[in-house]
């Protein structure tokens, strides 16, 4: 599902269901966004998907301020083996807007961790990474009201799990919703990492960096874009 308001993107979801789900996913999809005038749906039939048994390992983590808590992301970038001068690159694109005219993209910025160049063939659109999904998205929301994570972490958990599972080595993201501050790093090496707040209250910049090693680019992108994947467990 995507949903736009006046000609911007304000909501984007997926799923990979049984074909008896489709009926109640709709009804959810629909009442996903708040406000919007305008909504695409697609329905496509996938007939395997490899499963993930267990998600990254999620942590959090809550800052005083916005500048400690980018320069501990930062950090983060640095701890999954980005260097310094990239890994800054990566914040500064993202709080300035990736897209053509410091706009959002639709997708996210594949930047070589070796040069900080950018990797991605269409720099408006970006990466977007599709057909990820949990096996039983129901009972891993049943865990949402004993921690502090939301339905859209539940989103983003997946795809970093897809992203690191097809070999990005690093994500950076915040989100473009103006009232959602959160925003994570994930690699292999630290996992899902929540870090509040990665951005001011009121902000429509947001979006996805992910660090990849350059000759992996095409590779990638494949996997991002086509391989279906479903994730068995949230892992704490
Ligand atoms: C988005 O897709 O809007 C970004 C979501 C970031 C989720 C962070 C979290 O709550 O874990």
């Amino acid at each position: 599902m995507r949903a736009s308001l006046k000609g911007l993107h304000v909501s984007g979801a997926e799923r990979i269901i049984p074909e008896e789900e489709i009926p109640p996913s709709l009804l959810e999809l629909i009442n996903r966004p708040t406000r919007y005038d305008s909504m695409v749906i697609t329905l496509e039939r996938i007939d395997r998907a490899e499963v993930i048994e267990k998600s990254l390992k999620i942590s959090s983590y809550e800052f005083e301020s916005l500048e400690r808590a980018r320069s501990f992301a930062l950090q983060c970038l640095v701890d999954s083996g980005i260097s310094r001068n990239i890994a800054k690159r990566g914040i500064e694109l993202l709080a300035r807007g990736a897209g053509p005219g410091g706009k959002n993209m639709r997708g996210a910025v594949l930047m070589d961790l070796e040069k900080g160049t950018r990797l991605e063939p269409d720099r408006e659109r970006g990466i977007r990474t599709v057909r990820v999904d949990w096996v039983d998205r129901k009972r891993q929301a049943e865990f949402l009201p004993k921690t502090s994570l939301t339905q859209r972490s539940l989103d983003a958990i997946a795809i970093a799990t897809k992203n690191i599972h097809c070999g990005v080595i690093a994500e950076l993201c915040w989100s473009d919703d103006p009232d959602y501050t959160t925003g994570y790093v994930a690699s292999q090496l630290l996992g899902y990492v929540r870090i509040h707040p990665l951005k001011e209250k009121g902000s429509p910049i947001g979006g996805r960096v992910y660090f990849i090693r350059k000759e992996e680019r095409d590779k990638i992108i494949k996997c991002l874009q086509e391989k279906p994947v479903l994730i068995k467990e949230l892992c704490f």
